[in-house]
């Protein structure tokens, strides 16, 4: 069926906790998406994600009972090290999961609503473009800003997105895009509550790489 829906998050409880558990098991199938994508720019791509994933997966394992929840681990880092924190351990890793994550949701949430160059319907630069820079751009460097150029001009084109998103079956655009919406609703309000909680905590940080 379709990827996507075969890996959905879960719905928040009303305190809007994210369950450390399910939400690794749930981002640990993105970074395989990336080898359906064709170019080896995606591979500095993947290997960031499945980096950061592997850090926060490693602290969790040190004591499970103890990081029931992804706020359970800032709360105890915080602690263990107040010279360093935020920009140490898991709460570091998922500073930056979160912006990828962001990113996805912004280029999903832009082809589901739409989003297109008339003069290329095809091609899913505007959406990339977008979801860019509202989530990543802030905090990248000139150098790392040339890297995003060179993986714009390498983003497959949109009925190939599609289908990679459908796990390459030939499945209706209209269908495929409903998939995303209904991906869409779960995924956004987990990554709401990650960004929420790192300004309630105040362990956001906006230094660039
Ligand atoms: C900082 C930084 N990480 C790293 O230096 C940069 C890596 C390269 C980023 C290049 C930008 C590319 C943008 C994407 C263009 C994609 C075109 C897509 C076409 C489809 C941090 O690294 C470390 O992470 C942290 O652990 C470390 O300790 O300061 C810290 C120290 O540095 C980033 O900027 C994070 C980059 C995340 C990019 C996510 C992009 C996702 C792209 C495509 C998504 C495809 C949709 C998949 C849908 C699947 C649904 C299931």
């Amino acid at each position: 069926m379709s990827l996507l829906l075969d890996n959905q998050f879960k719905e928040l409880p009303p305190d809007k906790s994210v369950d450390t558990k399910l939400f690794l098991e749930t981002v640990s199938h993105i970074p395989a998406f990336f080898d359906c994508l064709g170019s080896s720019v995606f591979s500095v791509i993947k290997s960031d994600i499945n980096g950061n994933i592997t850090k926060i997966r490693g602290v969790y394992l040190k004591d499970p009972a103890k990081y029931v929840t992804l706020q359970d681990i800032l709360v105890a880092e915080r602690e263990a090290h107040a010279a360093e924190w935020p920009k140490v351990g898991a709460t570091l890793a998922l500073m930056w999961l979160k912006r990828g994550l962001r990113f996805i949701q912004i280029l999903l949430q832009s082809l589901a609503d739409g989003d297109r160059d008339e003069n290329n319907p095809n091609l899913i630069q505007v959406n990339v473009t977008k979801a860019y820079q509202q989530a990543l751009k802030k905090y990248h460097g000139w150098f790392v800003q040339r890297i995003f150029q060179v993986a714009l001009h390498a983003a497959p084109y949109r009925s190939n997105f599609l289908k990679a998103l459908s796990k390459g079956e030939e499945v209706k655009e209209e269908d495929c895009l409903a998939n995303v919406r209904q991906f869409l609703v779960n995924y956004t309000a987990t990554v709401d509550a990650i960004y929420e909680m790192y300004t309630n905590l105040n362990a956001e940080l906006d230094y660039t790489v």
